[in-house]
């Protein structure tokens, strides 16, 4: 069972950051911050399924690139939730130039990169549970109120 106000979000540990073995440091910091993993699996992305995830960005100069550097190798996808997730992994991933991201952030922490910048995570404004569809099967997610759920939040923020 779902919690009513938890919100889903998706986050895709890029190419990059598995070459650079920061897979771990980058779960760390969704776990530590009280969000729930709810779907995990390692992807070998294609060109099929990046077109559809980046399809906003089709007609720019970089998008050949930014397919190449996505299909490098396999990335690992996860869908995270909690109560204001969508926004709060949007924060933890940091904005999207490496260079110019806050520390704290992983982009701010880890990347010097606009390209090769860590992590995906749904923006609120496209539609995340579409994004989730893309990646993930019904099956393969799970929904569950973890046990420290009452004491992540207040008894208001809990209430549906
Ligand atoms: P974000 O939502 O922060 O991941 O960023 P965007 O949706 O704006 O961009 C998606 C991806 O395109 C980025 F993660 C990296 C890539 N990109 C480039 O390679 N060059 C650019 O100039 C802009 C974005």
């Amino acid at each position: 069972m779902k919690h009513p106000r938890a919100e889903r979000t998706l986050v895709l540990v890029k190419p990059d950051a598995m070459q650079r073995g920061l897979l771990g440091e980058i779960i760390k910091r969704f776990e530590q911050k009280g969000l729930k993993i709810v779907g995990m699996k390692m992807m070998q992305l294609d060109r099929d399924i990046l077109a559809k995830h980046y399809a906003k960005h089709a007609d720019r100069p970089f998008f050949e690139s930014l397919v190449k550097s996505m299909s490098y190798s396999p990335v690992v996808a996860m869908v995270v939730s909690g109560i204001r997730a969508i926004g709060a992994v949007r924060i933890i991933v940091g904005p999207t130039k490496g260079y110019e991201a806050p520390a704290g952030s992983i982009r701010g922490d880890l990347s010097m990169s606009t390209q090769s910048n860590l992590a995906h995570a749904s923006d609120p404004e496209e539609d995340p549970e579409a994004e989730i569809a893309l990646f993930f099967k019904p099956e393969e997610l799970f929904e569950y109120i973890p046990i420290d759920f009452e004491i992540l939040y207040g008894d208001e923020e809990r209430a549906a």
